[in-house]
């Protein structure tokens, strides 16, 4: 680690290192000196595969934003001035340190009104970035088709052992494949304008301050371009639910309908004028769609033996894509009552 520390020019001396294991990829530390608190990463380079153009985009879009006085993440150059530092093949960058809370699980329906608001500042102050200068640093990263075709994939060649935990999710998931190719169609078609996105605006990559107003989004490793409504149901994904995507208590587990509400009112009031027709007609269906992707990606992911989000104990995925798909189900269920709900706002 000392040989890491050396490599970024840190104020003074320093004091501790302490790791924070709130994401599923990357290996993240706060670093405190004499003087400065500081964020170091090393970046999973087998998700990353091309650090590079990862560090560009988040130069060239936290650059764009500062100059538009917008809140964002702070690059700090290495001692050579380079985005990010290669120590024995890991790749490692630091950022400022912001004081600040974040949260797994949302109790409290002002999170839900400042994380909506902050996403569609996020989106607005980014509508004019030149959107060409952008690498596409995971290709079909929310391809839901591309997703369902690696999940079925895996599954024709798993043992049964591994398959029968999940016969229902796996059936519902085979059963929905025409589902998985709405939004990449409407994308091909032009209905869909590419933006600038997140593309991982999970409620724990929104910082608060104090008063639990936002502060900015972090996490800016998936920032390529791809259409709204996917940051837009990422967000609800994890910020109108009842308990974290770590609940196996199916029972504790729903959509929350007033978060939901809050949600779509305050992210519209923001940002309604650069959403077309397609966006503000297809919310909800993305919204079901993402839970659908998401249970996809962990079911993929425990078939496939862990590979690719962090767990803590072996089934953990398998519980997350039941929760997910459990949600993709809910969303179904109150589907017309929703609609209505954006109905009522986007007008
Ligand atoms: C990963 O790194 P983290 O924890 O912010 C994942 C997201 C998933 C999320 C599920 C690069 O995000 O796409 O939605 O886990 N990031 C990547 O919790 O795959
Ligand atoms: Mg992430």
């Amino acid at each position: 680690m000392e040989e890491i520390l050396n490599k970024f020019p840190f104020k003074g001396a320093i004091e501790s290192v302490v790791e924070n294991t709130i994401g599923l990829i990357n290996n993240t530390y706060v670093v405190t000196s004499e003087y400065e608190k500081y964020i170091l990463q090393r970046i999973n380079k087998d998700i990353f595969k091309n650090p590079e153009e990862l560090m560009e985009n988040i130069n060239l879009t936290t650059n764009y934003l500062n100059d538009l006085g917008k809140k964002t993440l702070s690059l700090i150059k290495d001692k050579e001035g380079a985005l990010y530092t290669t120590c024995q093949g890991e790749h490692w960058r630091a950022f400022k340190y912001i004081e600040s809370k974040s949260f797994k699980k949302v109790e409290n329906i002002k999170i839900v009104a400042e994380s909506a608001k902050e996403l569609a500042n996020f989106h607005k102050h980014l509508i004019s970035f030149p959107i060409h200068t952008l690498n596409n640093t995971i290709p079909d990263f929310h391809n839901t088709l591309v997703i369902f075709k690696k999940f079925q994939d895996i599954c024709l060649n798993c043992p049964e052992s591994l398959t029968n935990q999940s016969i229902q999710e796996i059936n519902y998931i085979l059963s929905k494949e025409e589902d998985c190719e709405i939004i990449y169609k409407l994308l091909v078609k032009n209905k869909l304008p590419l933006r600038v996105c997140h593309n991982d605006p999970k409620v724990s990559n929104f910082l608060f301050d104090h008063s639990l107003n936002a502060i900015c989004l972090i996490d800016l490793d998936t920032l390529m371009p791809g259409t709204l409504l996917t940051d837009i149901s990422d967000a609800i994904r994890t910020i109108c639910v009842s308990e974290t995507e770590d609940e196996s208590d199916l029972k504790k587990l729903h959509f929350k309908c007033d978060y939901f509400e809050e949600f779509i009112k305050t992210y519209l009031d923001e940002n309604k004028i650069n959403l077309n027709y397609y966006e503000l007609n297809n919310i909800v269906k993305s919204i079901e769609l993402i839970f659908l992707e998401q249970g996809i990606r962990f079911l993929t992911d425990y078939l496939n033996g862990n590979k690719y989000f962090k767990v803590s104990y072996r089934d953990q995925n398998l519980v997350r894509a039941k929760n997910q798909i459990y949600l993709s189900k809910e969303v179904v269920k109150n589907n017309n009552y929703l609609e209505e709900i954006v109905k009522q706002y986007a007008r």
